[in-house]
């Protein structure tokens, strides 16, 4: 291997690593130490956002707990990759529950840890978006709405990639799928249809609600650590890049992600008993179509037959997300949700990521992104 020197990174960069930082201030996965609670050797495609996704969640569950820890799985490509029987790649206690069951099974472990006396062990559960969505939906409910102690992480890959790339409820609009072909009037998805699941977790009144990607490790890291502070239902929506079921490149996983933040495609926050909390502002604005053209399941919109409303319904849903959280510094304080006002919308954790003048300088107002698409 060439000579590589060591590279000081700036405080507050993506990187995972910020050695020089203070101890206290480093990333769970800088920590040559850390838990690798899912380590190497699993079947996950190359690029795989789920795997990356689940190992920072988990790797900073078992930093908070100390290792007191017990996940369920619901069936999905988390499972399957990572526990072809005899074999496993989880190094904590960890139960396969059906399809359909994980947040129920997670709620029973919590009830037989308190009545052994063991609230010191902590509970997570965890499944795909079809498994959290569409199938699981009930039980992850009756879960909110009891207010059992568990952590519940969706690793939102927005289909069922596990069974061949299957439509489900928190599948985007235009998106093709298996089951939304790119064919007739309207390719693709169907607008208009689908569920909001951070939204209706947040509708519970739960104590915690968050939203994070694998574009943004110290967030990811700071969500899980956060939501480990309270007791009770806590949830948190991870969108994972597939580079399989979206038809990107593996490397463009991460890239991916960030674009789907710096669109207004996924609004990054938290939320507490129903309020949103706090935001990650879009550090430079960009268009729907950066994120779409890298990946195959939005091909349709820009062949022989171009789909410009599809575009527009697309974007008009980021511009949505971007006034209904303010995600920009320049929205009008009174279209962002109550509670999210200036002070509310920078929360701590944004200090991990200053924005630095030339991302300022970059950043487009809103009249000024108007007339550049
Ligand atoms: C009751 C039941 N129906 C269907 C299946 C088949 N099945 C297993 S995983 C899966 C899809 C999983 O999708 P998702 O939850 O989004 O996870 P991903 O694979 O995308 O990570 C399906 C349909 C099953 N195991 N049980
Ligand atoms: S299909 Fe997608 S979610 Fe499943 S292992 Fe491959 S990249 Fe990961
Ligand atoms: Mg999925």
């Amino acid at each position: 291997m060439p000579y590589q020197p060591i590279k000081f990174y700036q405080t507050g960069s993506f990187v995972v690593g910020n050695r020089l930082l203070d101890v206290e201030a480093r990333s769970t996965q800088s920590d040559p130490k850390r838990a690798n609670t899912l380590t190497s050797g699993h079947r996950a495609c190359q690029g795989c956002g789920e795997a990356l996704g689940a190992r920072y969640a988990l790797d900073t569950v078992s930093r908070v707990t100390g290792g007191k820890m017990i996940a369920s799985n619901a069936t999905g490509c988390l499972e399957v990759f990572s526990t072809p029987f005899p074999e496993t790649s989880w190094q904590i206690p960890w139960i396969h529950s059906l399809f359909g069951n994980a947040p129920a099974v997670a709620t029973g472990i919590a009830a037989a840890m308190r009545v052994k006396g063991r609230d010191d062990v902590r509970v997570v559960g965890q499944g795909g978006d079809g498994g959290t969505v569409d199938i699981g939906f009930g039980c992850l409910s009756g879960m909110f709405e009891r207010n059992d102690d568990v952590l519940y992480i969706c690793y939102d890959n927005e289909a069922y990639m596990n069974t061949g790339v299957q439509r489900s409820g928190a599948t985007p609009g235009g998106a093709r799928t298996a089951t939304t072909q790119p064919v007739g009037p309207h390719p693709g998805n169907e607008f208009g249809q689908g569920k909001n699941l951070p939204r209706i977790a947040m509708a519970h009144e739960i104590p915690y609600v968050g939203t994070a990607t694998v574009a943004d490790l110290r967030d990811l890291e700071y969500k899980v650590e956060k939501a480990m502070t309270f007791r009770g239902a806590r949830y948190l929506h991870i969108l994972v890049t597939c580079p399989l079921g979206w038809g990107s490149a593996s490397r463009d996983s991460i890239r991916i992600a960030r674009l789907a933040v710096e669109t207004g495609i996924f609004p990054v926050f938290e939320a507490e008993r129903g309020e949103v909390t706090g935001v990650t502002k879009i550090r430079r604005r960009v268009p729907v179509e950066e994120y779409l053209k890298l990946q195959r399941r939005y091909a349709h919109l820009f062949g022989k037959k171009p789909q410009p409303e599809i575009l527009h319904n697309i974007q008009a849903a980021a511009d949505r997300n971007i006034t209904r959280y303010g995600l920009l510094d320049d929205t009008p304080d009174d279209l962002k949700p109550p509670g999210e006002a200036k002070d509310a919308a920078t929360s701590g954790h944004d200090e991990a990521q200053p924005e630095d003048s030339e991302t300022d300088a970059m950043a487009l107002t809103s009249e000024s992104f108007e007339g550049a698409r």
